[in-house]
């Protein structure tokens, strides 16, 4: 038996067992930004420790779940990443649908990449919702004699737009996974806020005892099909 709640935007990809001792939680976080930023160096690093310095643009779609300690919980962040340049990327819709995070990433040493944020953020609240937890990634730290983007630069730009910030090096590791980690975090702390009241729900009703807790937010404009396609809802 299952039963949802709606109460924050789309929480889609969040499933949650009743039992307290099995939770289980897969969060879909997709990683945006212009081409050769890092994109899927930085995954690399995330989730192998590795690093490819002459690696080649990513083609179509492709995704890895990590699995993460928050809290004392077990978390599956299921990460996506997809070409910067646009004749590379696969339907763009599928790819955000079901999202609750985003690592939005820039090149410190190009300022045109970082000019690009805001065509990105138009991007994922067309396709998502306002209510993915982003992050604003400058990535390429370790660049720092080539650097065209200032630190402030990039704070003011992600305080204005209310998102999480950080500076990375995939190549020296510098802040990989605290990124990572500053979103899932803040997706673990929103969907428990969720669970206690849905808790609360079930006692008030105890015909609500199902098995399990599905955070769903509002139907997207595509068809159910589609959305089945796009995101990846197993535990
Ligand atoms: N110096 C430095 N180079 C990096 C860093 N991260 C990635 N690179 C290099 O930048 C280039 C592009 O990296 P990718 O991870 O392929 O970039 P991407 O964003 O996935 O690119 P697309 O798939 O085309 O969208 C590669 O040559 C990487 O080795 C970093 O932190 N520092
Ligand atoms: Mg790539």
């Amino acid at each position: 038996m299952f039963y949802r709640v709606t109460i924050l935007g789309r929480l889609e990809m969040a499933f949650v067992s009743e039992e307290e001792k099995t939770e289980d939680y897969l969060f879909k976080i997709v990683l945006i930004g212009d081409s050769a930023v890092g994109k899927s160096n930085l995954l690399a690093r995330f989730a192998r420790d590795e690093f490819y310095p002459n690696s080649k643009s990513t083609i179509g779609v492709e995704f890895q779940t990590q699995k993460m300690d928050i809290n004392g919980k077990e978390i599956k962040a299921q990460i996506w990443d997809t070409a910067g340049q646009e004749r590379f990327r696969a339907v763009t819709s599928a790819y955000y649908r079901g999202a609750v995070g985003a690592l939005l990433v820039y090149d410190i040493s190009r300022r045109q990449t970082f000019d690009s944020i805001g065509r990105w953020l138009n991007e994922l609240h067309t396709h998502s919702d306002m209510n993915v937890v982003t992050i604003l990634v400058g990535n390429k730290l370790d660049l720092r004699d080539a650097r065209e983007v200032s630190t402030a630069e990039g704070k003011t730009l992600a305080e204005a737009q209310g998102l999480f910030f950080m500076e990375t090096s995939a190549l020296d590791s510098s802040n990989v996974a605290a990124a990572f980690q500053t979103v899932v975090k803040e997706i673990y702390n929103i969907l428990s806020r969720k669970v206690m009241i849905s808790h609360e729900l079930k006692k008030q009703d105890p015909s609500l005892n199902g098995e399990t807790l599905v955070l769903q937010g509002d139907e997207d404009q595509q068809s159910g099909t589609e959305a089945k396609k796009g995101g990846c809802c197993s535990s």
